[in-house]
């Protein structure tokens, strides 16, 4: 028996916990014996979009291209997870449109504390002036109103996120089980 795939589509800014909160569900639903796989946004940089930059076209047409691999894989019954900060809700509407089972998860997490995070040291620059449009700083970020699942990274730790996604998966009946938290 094939299992229901669904894609969890992150949204949120960068640093705000996308990328950490994914790699936690990739191992959880692995140790369930799901076929899982990780469009991660640096990574799906450094492949199937190398040649985009960050314009609003260009990011359009980086999320379109991770809607269609997040399509076919999810139709196969494969969860697939994607962590690019998909600032337009036009686009972010446009792969709920074509995706079947689309799981929108925001991770909300505000300006100033991705700010103090820096992970990458990038916020620095970008206010700096040396990166140009950088969400949050000087390009838009349009906060989803219609997420199915709302985590707030700087309310509760990485765990907490994911044990709560997991939840809100099996109240929507994409996960078999309910996982005991
Ligand atoms: S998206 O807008 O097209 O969804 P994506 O998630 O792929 O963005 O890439 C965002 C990542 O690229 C950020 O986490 C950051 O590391 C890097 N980056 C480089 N330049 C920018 C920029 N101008 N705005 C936002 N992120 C940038």
């Amino acid at each position: 028996v094939q299992e229901t795939g669904f894609t969890l589509w992150f949204t949120g800014l960068s640093g705000s916990g996308k990328s950490t909160i994914a790699n936690l569900l990739v191992k959880r639903f692995e140790e369930m014996g799901r076929y899982v796989e990780l469009l991660d946004g640096d990574e799906v940089r450094l492949n199937l979009t190398k040649d985009l930059g960050f314009s609003k076209e260009d990011r359009d047409t980086n999320i379109n291209r991770i809607a269609f691999v997040a399509k076919l894989l999810s139709r196969n019954g494969v969860i697939a997870i994607t962590a690019a900060i998909s600032p337009y809700s036009e686009a972010r509407q446009r792969a709920r449109g074509q995706i079947e089972n689309f799981v929108e998860v925001y991770v909300s997490a505000p300006l100033k504390v991705c700010i103090d995070r820096d992970v990458k040291g990038l916020y620095a620059k970008a206010l700096a002036g040396e990166i140009p449009n950088f969400t949050g700083v000087s390009d838009p970020y349009e906060v989803p109103t219609d997420a199915e699942i709302v985590v707030a990274s700087h309310e509760q730790t990485p765990d907490e996120s994911v044990e709560f996604i997991l939840r809100r998966l099996a109240e929507l009946e994409l996960l078999r089980e309910r996982v005991a938290a």
